[in-house]
């Protein structure tokens, strides 16, 4: 019998509650869903007495890593399933037996406390003898950033939520894991997994992390036989497939290296995989039913001739898939827009960061502004989706440069087939993105990691509190809601005024405005979204309460 592992590769952004990174603007319905407009107008129009399912789309992603590592130990012989959240009640564990062991990816777990409360579910399902293997993202980034990075400074300490994984005293529960500290990591989960099945010592392997003695214990780095042509997704051994926006991974690093992006950190060495190789995946992926695919890459089509070859080896499968990727979209000819948009491309994923030059030229963007805004125009005129999404709070941000962003997003077009929604991401701090070198630190008086840091020209107490909503204030294109905002249902001219109106009910959430006032504007709301005339409910009826709302500044945070 082939032996059984549980690949556990939970996402806790999924709850529409859980902070996320970027700055909360979202209206979320009374269950906790966003309130998208597919949502609100399955709310707001039932069909007969009970509640069409609502759903976060994109926010509720399962990590590509869960079924790459599913289908990856299934092609070497175990018998492997993978389990994308992790509830309470550990039903999710029911029928699982006992497993030789469990490989805890943790491509979406982004803090010590999040990973120890998995471990204990798994514990608490499983059992304490289970051999629990953690690998991915953030173990290799905790590794990565080490004493030098993080473990020995200032600005964490007395920080629980901040805590470094690999210190001197970490929780009993996080000691007795087999750390994998690689930048991939899959071929080291094989020898694990051989030496777990032998019982040999784990300490003769490389790339390990283990608690021995009283402390860390560091095997010696190895490179591991990454093909990525050759490893890719087997979508036909997968138990169960996505059921829209399948994950594809067609490159692995990004030839940029924007001074607040770690990208670069994680992945330093850009690796393309072939078109054809491409091709073969897509055509397990359209086997299994798949219909439409998500380019995970760190920035897919970041080259013309990379965006044009995949295009062309997309169009030629004749599969017909729609697909998303990250895009830069001041790279954009006319032609590639056309090419794009036939070859399937549906959603553009666009890191703008900023409209004013300057700080692009400071965040070492390399990036045109009049060209980004063509592109956008271009692709959204030929019917694709663009979501851009911008930093607020790099050092040298002032007013007038969030200004230019604003001025940015109401610039664009908004009469094409495809729409343009963004989002704001405050800056984040992070240990191994070139800002954080000492003497880029020194050099812009900034101070603090993470999501806690100031600089010359702003704090990040000041973006929460007033530089992100001033953005939001003055944009006049849809916040993001993952994907959700699809509906092929209205008309452009309704769609707008729906998105005004969801703008002013969320400020009057931000705002902290009366109750009267809030139903005003959601009586406004609801009168767009409904199909057929009738009373307009209580707000109450079908929204979160203001605690679950976007918070006026200063407000306790949410849970
Ligand atoms: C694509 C992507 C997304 C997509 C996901 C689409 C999808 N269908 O998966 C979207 C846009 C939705 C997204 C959102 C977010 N993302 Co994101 N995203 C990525 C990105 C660019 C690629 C991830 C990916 O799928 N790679 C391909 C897979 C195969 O690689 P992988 O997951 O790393 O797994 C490999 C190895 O790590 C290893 N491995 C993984 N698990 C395990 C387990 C074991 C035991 C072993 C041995 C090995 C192993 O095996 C795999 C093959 O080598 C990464 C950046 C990056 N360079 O990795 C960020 C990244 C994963 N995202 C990150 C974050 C923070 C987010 C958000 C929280 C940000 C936010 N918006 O608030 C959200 C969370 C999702 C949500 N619900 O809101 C962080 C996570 C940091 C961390 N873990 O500490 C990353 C690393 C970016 C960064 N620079 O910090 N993201
Ligand atoms: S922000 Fe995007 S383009 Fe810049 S280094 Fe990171 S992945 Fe590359």
């Amino acid at each position: 019998m082939r032996p059984s592992i549980l690949v556990v590769a939970p996402n806790p952004f999924e709850d529409a509650r859980a902070p996320a990174f970027e700055s909360d603007f979202w209206l979320r319905t009374r269950s906790g869903h966003l309130g998208s407009f597919s949502n609100l107008v399955r709310l707001f129009n039932p069909v007969g007495s009970s509640q069409a399912p609502l759903d976060n789309r994109w926010k509720a992603v399962r990590s590509l890593a869960g079924f790459y590592l599913e289908s990856f130990l299934k092609a070497h012989g175990y018998d492997a399933h993978a389990i994308f959240a992790v509830d309470e009640d550990g039903a999710w564990a029911r029928g699982a037996g006992r497993p030789l062991a469990i490989a805890l990816s943790t491509t979406f777990i982004t803090s010590v406390g999040e990973l120890a409360r998995v471990v204990a579910r798994v514990r608490a399902a499983l059992g304490p003898d289970v051999p629990v293997i953690v690998g991915g993202q953030f173990v290799w980034k905790q590794h990565l950033w080490g004493p030098d990075r993080f473990a020995d400074r200032p600005e964490h300490q007395g920080q629980p939520a901040l805590a470094y994984l690999f210190g001197p005293s970490p929780e009993p529960a996080l000691r007795d894991l087999v750390y994998v500290a690689s930048e991939f990591g899959e071929h080291t989960l094989l020898q694990v997994l051989a030496a777990l099945t032998r019982g040999s010592d784990l300490a003769d392997l490389p790339n390990l992390v283990l608690w021995r003695g009283g402390a860390w214990h560091v095997t010696p780095a190895e490179p591991e036989p990454i093909d990525l042509d050759a490893d890719f997704t087997r979508w036909d051994l997968v138990d169960e497939m996505p059921t829209s926006m399948v994950p594809v991974r067609t490159s692995v690093g990004c030839p940029h290296d924007c001074e607040f992006c770690d990208f670069v950190a994680i992945h330093p060495r850009l690796r393309l995989r072939s078109p054809a190789s491409i091709v073969d995946e897509l055509r397990l992926v359209a086997a299994r039913g798949g219909k439409s695919v998500s380019l995970v890459d760190d920035n897919a089509l970041s080259s013309p001739g990379r965006t044009r070859a995949l295009a062309r080896a997309i169009a030629e499968t004749g599969l017909g898939l729609r697909w998303g990727g990250y895009l830069r979209a001041d790279r954009m000819t006319p032609d590639d827009a056309t090419l794009l948009a036939s070859a399937g491309l549906t959603y553009a994923w666009c890191g703008i960061e900023s409209g004013d030059p300057d700080m692009l030229a400071r965040m070492r963007k390399r990036a045109d502004l009049a060209a980004a805004r063509r592109g956008i125009d271009l692709l959204t005129g030929a019917g694709v989706h663009v979501l851009g999404t911008f930093v607020v709070g790099f050092p040298g941000e002032t007013r007038a440069s969030v200004d230019a962003s604003v001025a940015f997003l109401n610039g664009l077009r908004r009469d094409g087939r495809g729409r343009v929604e963004y989002s704001v991401f405050p800056f984040h701090l992070l240990p191994g993105a070139p800002v954080d070198r000492p003497e880029r630190r020194r050099e812009l008086g900034l101070t603090g990691l993470f999501d806690r840091w100031s600089h010359a020209t702003m704090s990040a107490t000041e973006v929460a509190s007033t530089w992100a909503p001033h953005f939001f204030r003055g944009v006049d294109v849809s916040y993001t809601y993952y994907g959700g905002d699809d509906s092929a249902m209205w008309a452009s001219a309704r769609r707008d005024e729906a998105i005004g109106r969801r703008k002013a009910l969320t400020l009057a959430f931000l705002d902290g405005a009366p109750d009267p006032v809030v139903q005003e504007r959601f009586a406004a709301l609801h009168q767009t979204l409904r199909f057929s005339a009738g009373a307009t409910p209580s707000w109450h009826e079908h929204l979160a309460p203001r605690e679950r709302q976007p918070r006026p500044a200063g407000a306790d945070p949410r849970r």
